[in-house]
């Protein structure tokens, strides 16, 4: 039995059952985060290792048509810091293959509550193993504030590690909860990536924005065995430690969209339009803005029945 009515959307009866129940949809509403179960094999998550390795080196199944102005894009000439490698879903038919299985948008489909799920954004990241390093740490952030240009207040995240991936290696920490807290103190610098800014004024941001929602900040380690993944809602702060593990932490962040998510107009306080990679990439929609559904760029994951 299925629950889809294309091939391309379909589940085994075996899938479903990696699916999150009710009450996990439900644990998802009120923590921000859910750790699924085992959505990849052992195969398919070293293919993903092998298909990174060989992009690495070099391997491109294509290219993107223009450099987006801020795109993270590591190359070898950047040393051995953290990197960071966007639309890796785009430049990698190994990589994208994997990433399309059904079972993923299905799962992100019950979480964000979405009749469809559509590729935002893939990142492909590489921790070195050096414990010093300090572009390893991720300071406390959450992802909506990159994609003002976004409508939807429901767009997440999967976190993919390509092995088991615990503190040691610098896992993916949520803080619970965080995503349904009232914001203060957002300006127009919050819409820049986290590389560009000052570690130390995130953290105040975090504690900031704790105190006025009289919010513990609870961090949660996400301890994600191979072939398992973790979600975050747009609004769920998260950050992540240094690799001191002796082995590279290798992950893909996967940002995903509702189906209704489109682009919108968003102002800076000067006037200026806040804009998104994809805008100079992706085809226009008929009024003329970026198409966030635009199948090259955006591809569906997943479509209910
Ligand atoms: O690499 C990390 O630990 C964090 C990645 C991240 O910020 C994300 O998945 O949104």
């Amino acid at each position: 039995m299925t629950i889809s009515v294309t091939e391309e959307f379909a589940l085994s009866e075996e899938e479903r059952a990696l699916l999150p129940t009710d009450e996990e949809v439900e644990r998802y509403a009120r923590d921000g985060w859910y750790l699924t179960r085992k959505l990849f094999t052992d195969e398919e998550v070293d293919e993903l290792t092998a298909a990174s390795e060989r992009f690495y080196a070099g391997e491109r199944s294509r290219a993107l048509p223009v450099r987006p102005p801020r795109l993270a894009y590591w190359e070898p000439a950047d040393g051995p810091v953290q990197r960071h490698n966007d639309y890796i879903h785009y430049e990698s038919d190994g990589i994208a293959r994997i990433l399309r299985k059904p079972i993923l948008g299905a799962v992100a489909a019950r979480l964000a509550r979405a009749a469809e799920i559509r590729i935002f954004q893939s990142t492909l990241i590489y921790k070195p193993p050096i414990a010093g390093e300090p572009s390893n740490l991720v300071p406390w952030h959450f992802d909506r504030h990159y994609w003002q240009s976004c409508s939807s207040e429901d767009m997440l995240t999967a976190f993919i590690p390509f092995h088991d991936c615990g503190v040691e290696m610098g896992t993916i920490t949520m803080v619970d909860g965080s995503h349904r807290w009232e914001e203060i103190g957002a300006d127009d610098s919050t819409t820049r990536h986290f590389a560009e800014r000052d570690n130390n004024d995130l953290e105040r941001m975090l504690e900031r924005n704790a105190a006025y929602n009289h919010a513990e900040v609870r961090k949660v380690p996400m301890l994600i065995p191979k072939g398992h993944m973790s979600f975050h809602h747009c609004r769920t702060y998260h950050g992540s430690g240094a690799n001191v593990s002796g082995r590279p932490r290798r992950a893909i962040s996967f940002h995903l969209q509702p189906g209704a998510n489109e682009y919108r107009a968003f102002h800076l306080t000067n006037g200026d339009v806040v804009t998104y990679n994809h805008d100079v990439l992706v085809r226009r929609t008929d009024d003329g803005r970026p198409d966030y559904a635009d199948p090259e760029f955006c591809p569906v994951l997943w479509r209910n029945a």
